[in-house]
C-alpha cells in the first residue's frame, strides 16, 4: 500500500438503478475520490460512463451534501435542521420507535426504501433484514418491472433470455419502450454497431425520443396501447405463414389456442387502437420473423400501464412463434438479473417477517400515510432510505399531506436533503458510492461488479449498513447477518459454489472488479435455441392453464414470491389503458391528453437533478405538445404552463413539437418538487397495473392549460 499523497487507482462499480451497472475506475488521492472512469477492459462499460456520473467525485463532494445527523427543529417542511450526534440520533430512533411499538405494535412503522443505491449489502440488504426482524409493516417496492417480471416468469421463466452483448450478432433489433440513448447507453453502443453491421433497428416509443431518432424506423403507438400492436403482429406472423412449425411444435406450449385467440387481433383492428397503419404492422411482422437473428429489447415503460403485464406476455411470445431463439443475437430480453446467483432469502431474511405482517404497496403511500388506506394500526413512523416518494411516487400531494403529519415520526438516510427527507424529523447522513465496499446487481447484464471501498466518508456519513447495524445492536437482534461486516455479507450474498461463478470468489472480484458469469459467451450463446425454458413444462408457455397473479422475486423480498393472487387470463391479449378516451369518456372529456412521463437524459430518477451542471444538460421541467393541441389552447412556445387532473398538478416550459402525436403530451421525471411547482407524479396514478402490482405511469389523463 502506497503512502499519502500518491494518486492511487481502485475498481468501482456505479451503484444507480441503471441497466448499465458500470465497472469504473476510481481515482483516490488522500483517502479523497479524485476522478472516475469507464473501465475500458469491460466488455459493456469500454471505458465510457455516461453524462450523469462522468463527475462523481462531484457528487461526493457536493456542497450540499448530508454530513452530519440532524434534527428538526422548525415546522415539518421547513427544513429547518441542527447538527446532533450520532448517538442522540440513534437514541431518539430507539425511544420513539420503542413507545410507537408499545403503544401500536410494530406494525405501525413502515420502512421506505427502493434502488437508489444498487449494492447487494447497502441497496437491498440491512434494511429489509432489520425491519423484518423489527416485525414493521412488509412495504412492497413495486415501482418497476414487476409487471414485466410476472409476464416474464409465466411464460418464460427465470431465464436471462437474450444477452444484450449478443446483439452484436442480430439483423434485426426491436427496442420496444426503451430509451436508450438515455437509459441503457452502453447496450444502445452495441445497437449502434450492429446497424453499422447492416442490422435495421426498430424503435416502437410513445413519441421520438431520443432512441427513436437514432432508429432506422421509428414505429409510435398510443401510449399504452402496445398490447394491441403486439397481438396484431402474432396475428399477422400466422396470416402470413411466417411461423416456425418445427420450434413451435418442439418448444412451445399454447400454439393452437394462441392462433385462435389472435385470429380476430388483426392489423385493421390494431390499426384503430394504437394509430399505426395496419401495413406497417405487417411489414415488421414480416421482418421480424424473416430477419434472422432478431431481438427484442423490451424497455421498463412497456409496463407503465393498465394491460402492461398482458403486453409483456405477447411480445415474449414472438421468437418464440418464429423461431428467433435458434440464433445467436435472436430472442427477446427483459432483466438478464434471472441468472445473476443472489441469495435473495439470505440478504433479505423474510424468513423474519413475523406471521401475518401486512404489506403495503410503495405506489400507494400518499395513502397509507394519510389514512385513506384505513391502516389498523396507522403508520406512526416512516423511515425511508434509497428513495425518494416525493417525487418519484404517485399522488405526490397526499404523500406530502402524509408527511405533515405532527404525529409521523420520519426518518431519512440520505445524501442530500431531497423532496422526501425535508420532511424529516431525524436526517441520517449516507456515505456515497467510493466510500463504502459492494457489489452491485445488474439487471441489464452478465457481469457480477465490484466496488472498492476506496474514499472516506466525508462529515460522519456512513454506509446504510452500518446504520441498520447500529440500530439491529440497539434492539439486542442476536442474528449473525447483524454482525457481518460488508465483506462478510458478499461472502454469504452469492451463491459462488453456483456453476455460473465456477473460477470466482470474492478475492477474485476484489482483484479484478468484475466476472462475467458462466453461461456462455455473447458469441455463442443461443439459450434457448432447443427450448430449455426455465418453466415448469420447459417450454415457452403461450399458455399458461391457471395463471395467477403474483410478485415476483428478486427486486423485493420473497415474502410473497409466487404466493398466487388472483386468476390472470391463461392466453396474453390486449387490455386497454384505464384512463382512455375509450375506457372512460367522462374523464377524458375533461382531461384529454394522454400524458406520458419517462426518465430525464440527465438525472437518474430524481438524483442530479439539484446539480447545477446536470441541470443545464437537461434544462428546464418542459411539456412536450402537438402545435394542434397547443393552438386549441392558446399556448405558445416557450409559455409557462400547468398540467393537471384531479390529482394534482405541477408546472412547466411549453415545447411545441413534431415528436408527439396530437393528444399525447411528455414531460421527463425527476425534477425536485422544492425547485419546482409540482412534479410529474402530482398527477399520477396509484393503480397498479394488471400484474405484479406494477406502476401505471403512462396511464394517465390530464389537462394543459396556459400558466401566466
Ligand atoms: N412518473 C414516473 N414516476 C416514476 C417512474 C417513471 O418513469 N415515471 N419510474 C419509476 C421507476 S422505474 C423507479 S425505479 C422509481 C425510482 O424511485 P426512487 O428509487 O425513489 O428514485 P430516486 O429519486 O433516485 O431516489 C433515490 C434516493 O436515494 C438516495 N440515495 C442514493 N444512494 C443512497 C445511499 O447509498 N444511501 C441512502 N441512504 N440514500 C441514497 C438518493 O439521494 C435519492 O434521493 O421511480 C418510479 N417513478
Ligand atoms: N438517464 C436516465 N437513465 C436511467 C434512469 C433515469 O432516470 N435517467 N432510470 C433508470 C431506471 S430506474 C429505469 S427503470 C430505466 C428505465 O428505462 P426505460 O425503460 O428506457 O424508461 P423510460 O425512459 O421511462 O421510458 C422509455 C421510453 O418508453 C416510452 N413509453 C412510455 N410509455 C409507453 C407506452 O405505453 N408505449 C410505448 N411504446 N412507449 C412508451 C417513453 O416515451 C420513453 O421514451 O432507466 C434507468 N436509466
Ligand atoms: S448511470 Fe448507468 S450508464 Fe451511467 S455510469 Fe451508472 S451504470 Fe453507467
Ligand atoms: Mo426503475
Amino acid at each position: 500500500m502506497n503512502e499519502i499523497a500518491k494518486t492511487e487507482t481502485f475498481y468501482g462499480a456505479c451503484p444507480h438503478d441503471c441497466p448499465d451497472t458500470c465497472s469504473m475506475l476510481f481515482d483516490v488521492k488522500d483517502g479523497r475520490l479524485e476522478g472516475v472512469r469507464g473501465n475500458p477492459d469491460h466488455p459493456m462499460t469500454r471505458g465510457g460512463l455516461c453524462v450523469k456520473v462522468k463527475n462523481y467525485e462531484e457528487r461526493h463532494y457536493h456542497p450540499d451534501r448530508l454530513l452530519y445527523p440532524m434534527k428538526r427543529v422548525g415546522p415539518k417542511g421547513s427544513k429547518q435542521f441542527e447538527r446532533i450526534t450520532w448517538d442522540e440520533a440513534l437514541d431518539t430512533i430507539v425511544s420513539r420507535w420503542s413507545d410507537i411499538i408499545e403503544k401500536y405494535g410494530p406494525q405501525a412503522i413502515a420502512p421506505y426504501s427502493y434502488l437508489g443505491h444498487q449494492g447487494l449489502v447497502h441497496g437491498l440488504n440491512g434494511g429489509d433484514a432489520f425491519f423484518n426482524r423489527l416485525g414493521a409493516t412488509v412495504m412492497e417496492r413495486t415501482f418497476c418491472g414487476e409487471g414485466s417480471c410476472t409476464a416474464w416468469l409465466l411464460t418464460l421463466g427465470p431465464t436471462a433470455g437474450l444477452d444484450p452483448e449478443s446483439y452484436i450478432h442480430s439483423k434485426y433489433i426491436v427496442i420496444w419502450a426503451c430509451n436508450s440513448v438515455s437509459t441503457n447507453l452502453h447496450h444502445w453502443a452495441i445497437v449502434k454497431d450492429a446497424q453499422k453491421k447492416g442490422a435495421k433497428v426498430v424503435v416502437i416509443d410513445a413519441y421520438a425520443s431520443r432512441t427513436a431518432k437514432g432508429a432506422d424506423w421509428h414505429i409510435c403507438p398510443k401510449p399504452g396501447t402496445d398490447g394491441a400492436l403486439a397481438m396484431a403482429l402474432i396475428n399477422s406472423i400466422i396470416e402470413q405463414g411466417l411461423v416456425d412449425q418445427d420450434y413451435v411444435e418442439k418448444y412451445t406450449l399454447g400454439f393452437e389456442e394462441l392462433k385462435e385467440r389472435a385470429s380476430s387481433r388483426t392489423p385493421e383492428w390494431a390499426e384503430e387502437i394504437t394509430g399505426v397503419p395496419a401495413a406497417d404492422i405487417r411489414k415488421l411482422a414480416y421482418e421480424l420473423a424473416t430477419e434472422q437473428p432478431a431481438a427484442i429489447r423490451m424497455g421498463v415503460a412497456l409496463e407503465r400501464h393498465y394491460g402492461g403485464g398482458q403486453t409483456i406476455r405477447a411480445v415474449s411470445c414472438i421468437p418464440g412463434l418464429t423461431g428467433a431463439w435458434r440464433h445467436v443475437g435472436g430472442g427477446v430480453t427483459q432483466f438478464p438479473v434471472w441468472e445473476h446467483p443472489y441469495k435473495f432469502d439470505v440478504i433479505c431474511r423474510p424468513d423474519l417477517i413475523p406471521e401475518g405482517t401486512r404489506v403495503v404497496s410503495n405506489l400507494q403511500i400518499g395513502r397509507a400515510l394519510t389514512g385513506e388506506l384505513e391502516l389498523d394500526p396507522p403508520i406512526m413512523s416512516m423511515m425511508c432510505w434509497n428513495s425518494n416518494p416525493v417525487t418519484q411516487a404517485p399522488e405526490t400531494d397526499k404523500i406530502v399531506e402524509g408527511l405533515m403529519r405532527e404525529d409521523l415520526f420520519m426518518v431519512s438516510a440520505e445524501h442530500f436533503i431531497s423532496d422526501t427527507a425535508s420532511y424529516a424529523d431525524i436526517l441520517l447522513p449516507a456515505s456515497m458510492g467510493a466510500e463504502m465496499e459492494d457489489m452491485i446487481l445488474s439487471w441489464g447484464h452478465l457481469y457480477l461488479t465490484y466496488n472498492t471501498k476506496c474514499a472516506e466518508s466525508p462529515g460522519e456519513a456512513i454506509p446504510n449498513n452500518e446504520i441498520f447495524r447500529r440500530l439491529a445492536a440497539r434492539f439486542g437482534f442476536e442474528e449473525e447477518n447483524f454482525k457481518w461486516s460488508d465483506g462478510e455479507c458478499l461472502e454469504h450474498y452469492v451463491d459462488w459454489s453456483s456453476p455460473a461463478c465456477e473460477g470466482a470468489d470474492l478475492n477474485y472480484l476484489r482483484e479484478h472488479g468484475y466476472w462475467r458469469l458462466k453461461v456462455g459467451t455473447p458469441d455463442d450463446r443461443a439459450p434457448h435455441k432447443e427450448g430449455n425454458f426455465p418453466t415448469a413444462t420447459g417450454k415457452c408457455m403461450f399458455m399458461v392453464e391457471g395463471a395467477k397473479n403474483f410478485v415476483a422475486p428478486p427486486f423485493r423480498q420473497m415474502y410473497e414470491a409466487f404466493q398466487p393472487g388472483e386468476d390472470l387470463d391463461p392466453l396474453p391479449d390486449y387490455i386497454g389503458p384505464r384512463e382512455s378516451h375509450t375506457n372512460d369518456p367522462e374523464l377524458a372529456r375533461r382531461f384529454p391528453l394522454n400524458i406520458v412521463s419517462p426518465k430525464s437524459h440527465a438525472f437518474l430518477n430524481s438524483c442530479y437533478a439539484n446539480m447545477k451542471d446536470k441541470q443545464h444538460v437537461q434544462g428546464e421541467q418542459f411539456v412536450l405538445i402537438h402545435q394542434a393541441d397547443a393552438e386549441e389552447r392558446g399556448i405558445l412556445e416557450g409559455d409557462r404552463v400547468r398540467v393537471a387532473n384531479d390529482r394534482g398538478a405541477f408546472k412547466g416550459v411549453a415545447r411545441i413539437s413534431e415528436d408527439v402525436r396530437p393528444g399525447v403530451v411528455v414531460a421527463t421525471l425527476g425534477y425536485w418538487r422544492q425547485l419546482n411547482e409540482g412534479t410529474v407524479n402530482s398527477i399520477s396514478s396509484p393503480k397498479f397495473g394488471d400484474m405484479g402490482h406494477s406502476p401505471t405511469f403512462s396511464d394517465n389523463l390530464v389537462e394543459v392549460s396556459r400558466a401566466n
